[in-house]
Order: C-alpha cells, then sequence, then structure tokens
C-alpha cells in the first residue's frame, strides 16, 4: 500500500553528522550510502512544503557517554569540531529546523525528543505523522522512533535511509523489530507515493 505525504507529514533526520560516517570517530559501516537515499526524501517533502528537521548529536568535551569518563563511546559529535557537522552530501532545505541533543556534559540522550524543542515545533507545525530516518539504526533512531510513538504520532521509519552501528551482530534487526512491535510503520522510499 502507497503512502500518500499530506499536511502534518514531517520528515525527521536523525544524526547525519561526519563522526557517524565512515572516516569519523564513531563510524556507522556503509552510513554513507544512505545519505543520497535522504536526499530523495528531502526533496519529496520540500517539492510539498512539508517540514523537514534536522538533529545532531551535540556533546561538550568531557561528556559522560565517552569512554574515558565512563562511558562506552569514542569521543564524536564534540560541540564545533568537523565531526559534529553535517555531512556536506546531506542537502538539506535552507528551512530545515536544526535542534542539538545530548547537549549536557552528565547526560546522555539518544532521542531527538529528549531534552529538545522538537516536542514544540512539531505542535506548532500542526504535525500528526513523522517519518523517522538516519544514524544509527540501533540506538537514536530507535529511540527517536520510539519517544515519536510515545508522544501520539503515526510514525514511520524509512528503512533504506537508516542503518545501524551493529555493535553487536543483530542489532540493527531487534532495534527494527522492537520499532514494530510498538506500532510504527516500516517503509522504503518506493512505499511513497
Ligand atoms: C548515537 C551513539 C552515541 C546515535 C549517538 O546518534 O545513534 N550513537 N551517540
Ligand atoms: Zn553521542
Amino acid at each position: 500500500m502507497k503512502i500518500k505525504l499530506t499536511k502534518g507529514d514531517v520528515l525527521l533526520i536523525v544524526d547525519v553528522q561526519n563522526d557517524f560516517l565512515p572516516g569519523g570517530a564513531l563510524p556507522v559501516p556503509s552510513g554513507d550510502i544512505i545519505v543520497p537515499v535522504i536526499n530523495r526524501y528531502i526533496r519529496k517533502f520540500v517539492d510539498l512544503n512539508l517540514p523537514v528537521v534536522a538533529s545532531r548529536d551535540w556533546h561538550p568535551q568531557n561528556h559522560v557517554s565517552f569512554k574515558e569518563n565512563g562511558g562506552i563511546w569514542p569521543p564524536h559529535c564534540v560541540q564545533g569540531t568537523k565531526g559534529a557537522e553535517f555531512n556536506k552530501e546531506l542537502e538539506l532545505p535552507d528551512n530545515v529546523f536544526v535542534v542539538s541533543k545530548a547537549t549536557e556534559q552528565n547526560k546522555d540522550a539518544y532521542s531527538a525528543f529528549d531534552g529538545t524543542s522538537i516536542p514544540g515545533y512539531l505542535q506548532k507545525k500542526g504535525a500528526r505523522r513523522i517519518f523517522v530516518c538516519g544514524l544509527a539504526t540501533d540506538y537514536c533512531v530507535k529511540a527517536t522512533v520510539l519517544d515519536a510513538l510515545k508522544a501520539g504520532f503515526c510514525t514511520v521509519f524509512l528503512r533504506d535511509a537508516s542503518m545501524p552501528v551493529n555493535v553487536n551482530a543483530g542489532d540493527g534487526d531487534a532495534a527494527i523489530s522492537e520499532m514494530l512491535s510498538n506500532g510504527c510503520i516500516l517503509a522504503a522510499f518506493s512505499d511513497i507515493e
């Protein structure tokens, strides 16, 4: 069944930043192959005048999620660094709404809803259905999808525009199962009318 984009639909692109791409500090394997696909979704939403939101992982230098501070990740997405920038191949529209997350030193936040202005923005825009894609499927994308569902949005996970980091084999597939069992819809570009 085709999905017809309509007023109330929003595209939410999670953490497509240099550090999460090959060559970055915390690379998602093959993360770069989703960027041109995301660009196709962006064009569709922009053509229909629908809002595009982009989140970024935006950590202070001594963030609690970094190994040296007791966390599980190598230092990544430090505010103001090249690694924290959106990938230059990502064609964000001029009116993209950017939100920064996990900006507090002592608190990690995977979800783009966690401590950000996204909920207020979505309400202001009259959002009803959120299309989520980006990096990484098994962390920030999953957490964002689960929060969108919890907030009552019809939530679509764009599987061809997302990629898992798969710290453990199967993490990406398990994340998709968990999103589905919580009520999200799975779609790819050819499903969009
Ligand atoms: C992420 C690990 C650490 C993500 C962020 O964006 O999925 N993963 N920080
Ligand atoms: Zn992070």
